[in-house]
């Protein structure tokens, strides 16, 4: 029944040209970070931070969504709610879930006060297969922030695996005047923890004042930890250390940035089939009034498979993706038409391109612009600067409605840099580069999922950029081919369905 409602609600977005159609987003209303993924009876179940009564952030829940192939989702009711009166009653914010003996089980934090200012970790657990939630009497199971943190509110976002001795719990935080920290806690029971140590702590400068949604895991014989860094005072990159474990000291010998857009907040699973899968919040970057406007706000990456390759992570989407491919165009150099384009248009693709090694000048994709104005959205690549940069090209109007996000991080770490547009001066130009450097010979690979607003770009399986676009009602939607004609290796490029259609047909 809830199903047949949710896919309704769903239609009514049907020609909104700038939410996805095979990213998942809930049928209506805010989503932000993932929570309590876990593989469970052959099925992966997706909970999600959630207000069911407006696109903004606010009056937070867990939502709930459960699919055979991380691609083709089924809604399902709200799995938490805030108890009036409880240690969650201003939020049930982020956590995870475990299998604790086959009892399904969240650790999350509840929240209290105005400002949410009082942050504690909680139970839940389920008897009828992760569909209703009971919470658990004990709560909260954990409640003093470690007196080495010098403050008392930012305190949040378990995430708990298994040892042979015991469980294991980070906590994401921060040291004041010192940086971002992530306690580490060993708990025979889940419900009483003892605290051991920081497992990390930063630098308020170099990687953020606050770190929240630690992930920390075994990934081939070494371990990763992952933090979503506030870098100022807002949500902003995701970091990541890859590094040994042992005797509970974390020593990491690589520091990375898993993403430089509009990524955050990812959660990670071991599945059955032994794969470390991630998953993202994608943020939008456009205005309060305009996410309110259009009714929903925040999307889904496509999960990922991680693996290493000498200290650095390697990032995949998952390959069930291909099945909501549907017409497939290749092309060649010798398939170019009139100034580069490519006879192939759409706002779902997803598209992996090779270009032959070509160190003097830049080369990449422009995707939906028109044969007529400028507007569009590039990815090109500098070989001489060793850099990957997207340029946004809009009209001035469309730029500041849609783009608020983008335009407050100017000047931030890996923010957007902003100049009027040489080809056209009502058209404004939004920059960002992040490096990239491409080991002596390798080819350029560029794979990008193009879905209505959500454009998720990893270079050569390693450096990973999304970016939140919003082209205007006239956009074409074609795509074009940027730099000298040899460059392209190969481009594949596939139209893509909506994972709704399929799944119901
Ligand atoms: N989102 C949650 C918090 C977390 C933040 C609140 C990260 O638990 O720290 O919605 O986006």
């Amino acid at each position: 029944m809830l199903t047949e409602t949710a896919l309704a609600i769903r239609e009514r977005f049907a020609h909104d040209t700038h939410r996805p159609v095979y990213h998942f987003l809930p049928p209506s209303n805010w989503m932000n970070d993932p929570n309590g993924f876990i593989h469970w009876n052959s099925k992966y179940h997706l909970f999600y931070q959630h207000n069911p009564s407006g696109a903004l952030w606010g009056n937070i829940h867990w939502g709930h969504t459960v699919s055979d192939d991380l691609i083709h989702w089924t809604d399902l009711p709200i799995a938490l709610s805030p108890t009036p009166g409880g240690p969650d009653e201003a939020g049930c914010f982020s956590g995870c879930a475990v299998n604790n003996n086959g009892v399904p089980t969240f650790i999350y934090t509840g929240t209290r006060g105005q400002h949410h200012e009082i942050q504690t970790q909680c139970v839940a657990i389920s008897d009828d297969g992760l569909f209703t939630w009971k919470k658990h009497r004990a709560n909260p199971v954990l409640a003093d922030i470690p007196a080495e943190s010098h403050q008392t509110r930012d305190f949040r976002d378990p995430y708990v695996w298994k040892e042979a001795d015991a469980w294991y719990m980070v906590i994401g935080s921060r040291i004041q005047d010192v940086g971002g920290a992530v306690f580490l806690y060993r708990s025979a029971d889940l419900l009483n923890w003892e605290y051991l140590h920081p497992l990390l702590t930063g630098d308020k400068q170099r990687n953020g004042v606050i770190w929240e949604c630690p992930n920390f895991f075994k990934l081939g014989n070494e371990w990763v930890l992952i933090v979503s860094a506030h870098m100022g005072n807002a949500t902003d990159t995701v970091l990541y250390w890859v590094g040994s474990f042992e005797d509970h000291q974390f020593k990491p010998v690589y520091e990375g940035v898993l993403d430089y857009g509009q990524y955050y907040a990812p959660l990670s699973i071991g599945d059955a089939q032994d794969r470390r899968i991630i998953i993202a919040w994608l943020r939008e970057a456009r205005s309060p009034q305009q996410q309110e406007k259009a009714g929903w706000s925040g999307v889904q990456s496509i999960p990922r498979v991680l693996t290493l390759d000498n200290h650095r992570l390697l990032m995949k989407p998952v390959s069930t993706l291909e099945s909501v491919r549907s017409k497939h165009h290749q092309y060649t150099s010798a398939d170019l038409l009139d100034n580069g384009f490519l006879d192939v248009e759409g706002q779902s693709l997803d598209i992996d391109a090779v270009f032959t090694h070509d160190a003097t000048s830049e080369y990449g994709l422009s995707l939906c612009g028109s044969a007529q104005g400028p507007e569009c959205f590039e990815v090109i690549y500098y070989p001489l600067e060793n850099r990957l940069a997207v340029h946004i090209i809009a009209a001035k109007a469309d730029i500041s409605m849609s783009h608020a996000e983008l335009r407050r991080s100017i000047g931030q770490q890996f923010g957007f840099a902003e100049e009027t547009s040489s080809i056209d001066s009502n058209f404004v130009k939004l920059t960002q580069s992040i490096p990239h450097t491409l080991f002596n010979g390798e080819k350029l690979q560029l794979r990008i999922l193009l879905d209505g607003s959500v454009a998720e770009i990893i270079a050569n399986e390693r450096t990973s950029f999304t970016c939140r676009i919003y082209p205007s009602t006239t956009a074409q939607n074609k795509v074009r081919h940027i730099g000298n004609r040899n460059s392209i290796d190969i481009i594949n490029i596939w139209e893509m369905s909506s994972i709704w259609q399929s799944s119901q047909s």
